[in-house]
């Protein structure tokens, strides 16, 4: 735990990772209302040796920006939004302020009406120079409310190799717009809300969020933009990039009346098929309380055409908890191949906070929680955990991508790194047959019929390579007579029908214990096959302890794939003449892994002696 620098009087807070190898970044922008400029933080973690901080004050102004335009960057909210170009090995990052004015008419005319076109700022990998793209400014445009004059670019941004994806929800009387700057071929375009296309009414705040994604085909990149104030039902707008113009290729709508569906929005594959699925959170929904939030899920089935599953996601449906509010694609957590999502539930539990992860399947999502995480068990006092979310970087280089979460009105923020993933295949070995006329074992110095129960495991991980101590339980003749005892029991165990044993298994190894299991002398029933299961867990070690500048390994995780579970039965019939093996089956799982172990990592920033 590292507390570093204290910020006070938080208006906002974003945080987010970043890498610029071999340095990965926590950065966090903070708007401060006490202080006309903001701060910029950025937290390094430097492989193998020790946790260092550098910051950097955001306090940019733009020198020139046009003919008829004169800077005010005073409150500019810088950080409200903030994103990270794709990919592992940094790039660029893009931090906007969507209240930057321009004064150039307003002091002219001395009018009020300052014009909030907003600015973004793009950082290259040093993170040091940022390079101002004012998206709304255009000559001689004068009036507030029309066109771009009142746009607030930036207030959400979203990056691709070659997008910058600005919203801007002021756009024309806040019907609001999405404007898209192709870096390379330097070309702009946005989407106009004509009387031909009508799609989006006045007042709709498009551009309040937004994405990208391959919704037309796993080839083509199409753009997200979240209008919450559609017909104050809210709505989402996907959007090809054609020339210098958006299109909308496909809509969802939310249904609900100030539920603030599209507020946030998150494009990710869930189901592993190439085309990107849609969450749309709605997090003033309103179920049996108030304000509960949830987020709906589009599956998409081709063509950009989107299948609202059955359910919506709630976490805890717990009062006020604005569960929705933000999204995040964690990559593939588990190692089954799907990407799994964390939602941030900012207000539940009376401010404190919490996120829920969510498993991407076959068939899309798992509708229930795999983990919650609350800002209240973390144990820093943390307010508003899960108000900001990032991923995208492997923190620890463990070969997992970690989550930074923001925690706002604890000036806090907490990275949870992911813990190597484990996939454990397990057999039980019986003999073909019990032959009840051999009795090759002795028993308190009498013959009696015995056999060996093998249990093997082979254990891979992905990462992971070192050892992994399996605990297991093994019983005996799960199918006896509910009034007979069962016909089995294990030696050096008394005579009970269950025992232990503990492996130490190794990446791509076989490892087998072999078990005798002896049959009581009064055994009548003799044609009810007898069923052996074993069920397995990683067993737990002291937590290994490192300085605290640096990352201690975490612990691996056993795999709680969809249909996998960690227990396996296996029979053998007892007569002497009937071979019979059946098939593996599973049974049902008793416990949960958790994937996530949090470190909180980061904290408190401060006031003045940053600027
Ligand atoms: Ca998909
Ligand atoms: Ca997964
Ligand atoms: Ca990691």
């Amino acid at each position: 735990m590292n507390l570093l620098l204290r910020l006070d009087f938080l208006d906002h807070m974003k945080v987010f990772v970043h890498t610029t190898n071999p340095h990965k970044f926590i950065g966090i922008s903070a708007v401060v209302s006490q202080c006309s400029d903001n701060v910029g933080i950025f937290l390094s973690w430097r492989q193998k040796s020790c946790l260092t901080h550098e910051t950097y004050s955001w306090g940019l102004n733009v020198h020139s920006c046009g003919k008829t335009c004169e800077a005010e960057s005073d409150h500019q909210w810088l950080g409200v939004s903030l994103s990270r170009q794709p990919g592992d090995n940094g790039g660029h990052i893009l931090a906007c302020g969507h209240r930057w004015k321009n004064v150039f008419y307003s002091k002219k005319d001395n009018q009020n009406n300052k014009l909030p076109n907003g600015v973004c700022y793009r950082y290259g990998n040093d993170l040091r120079h940022g390079q101002p793209i004012i998206p709304c400014y255009r000559d001689h445009q004068r009036k507030f409310g029309e066109d771009y004059g009142s746009c607030q670019a930036g207030i959400s941004n979203f990056l691709t190799e070659d997008l910058i994806i600005m919203g801007a929800p002021g756009t024309s009387y806040w019907t609001g717009s999405v404007l898209v700057f192709n870096t390379s071929s330097r070309g702009m375009s946005v989407y106009l809300d004509d009387d031909a296309s009508g799609a989006v009414s006045f007042g709709s705040y498009l551009g309040y969020s937004v994405g990208a994604g391959h919704f037309l085909s796993p080839a083509t990149v199409e753009v997200v933009g979240g209008a919450p104030q559609y017909n104050q039902r809210g709505k989402v707008f996907i959007f090809t990039v054609d020339d210098n113009m958006l299109r909308v290729v496909s809509e969802v709508s939310g249904k609900e009346l100030g539920s603030y569906f599209g507020s946030s929005v998150c494009a990710v594959d869930l189901n592993a098929d190439g085309l990107s699925d849609l969450l749309v959170g709605a997090p003033m929904a309103t179920g049996a309380a108030r304000e509960e939030g949830q987020v709906h899920v589009y599956i998409n089935q081709g063509q950009g055409m989107l299948l609202e599953a059955e359910f919506q996601l709630t976490g805890s449906n717990a009062y006020a908890a604005r569960f929705g509010e933000t999204i995040a694609d964690l990559g593939d957590l588990d190692d089954d191949g799907y990407h799994d999502v964390a939602v941030g539930a900012p207000q539940e539990d009376d401010l404190k906070g919490a996120i829920y992860i969510y498993n991407g399947r076959r068939e899309g999502i798992s509708p229930t929680p795999s983990q919650r995480i609350s800002g209240s068990t973390l144990g820093r006092d943390l307010r508003m955990f899960g108000q900001s979310l990032s991923s995208g970087i492997d923190i620890d280089d463990n070969g997992y991508q970690d989550v930074a979460v923001g925690a706002f009105l604890s000036d806090s923020a907490v990275v949870l790194r992911t813990r190597p993933v484990i996939q454990v295949k397990a057999s039980l070995a019986l003999p073909e047959q019990i032959d009840q006329g051999v009795s090759l074992c002795q028993e308190h110095k009498t013959p009696t019929v015995c056999l060996n129960v093998t249990v093997c495991f082979s254990v891979r991980s992905r990462q992971f390579r070192g050892a992994i101590d399996l605990q297991y339980n093994l019983t005996s003749d799960l199918l006896h007579k509910p009034s007979f005892p069962h016909r089995f029991y294990f030696h050096g165990n008394g005579s009970s029908n269950t025992t232990k044993g503990r492996v130490r298994a190794r990446h791509g190894h076989l490892t087998c214990t072999t078990h005798v299991a002896y049959q009581r002398k009064d055994v009548r029933d003799i044609f009810t096959p007898v069923q052996f299961e074993v069920s397995y867990s990683l067993r737990e070690a002291n937590t290994i302890r490192a300085s605290s500048k640096t990352f201690p390994p975490l612990k691996p995780i056993l795999q709680q794939s969809a249909g996998h579970q960690n227990t396996i039965t296996n029979q053998v019939k007892t007569s002497d003449n009937t071979i019979q093996l059946l098939e593996n089956s599973y049974t049902k799982d008793a416990g949960t892994n958790k994937f996530i172990r949090f470190y909180p990592f980061i904290s408190l920033m401060t006031d003045h002696d940053l600027l």
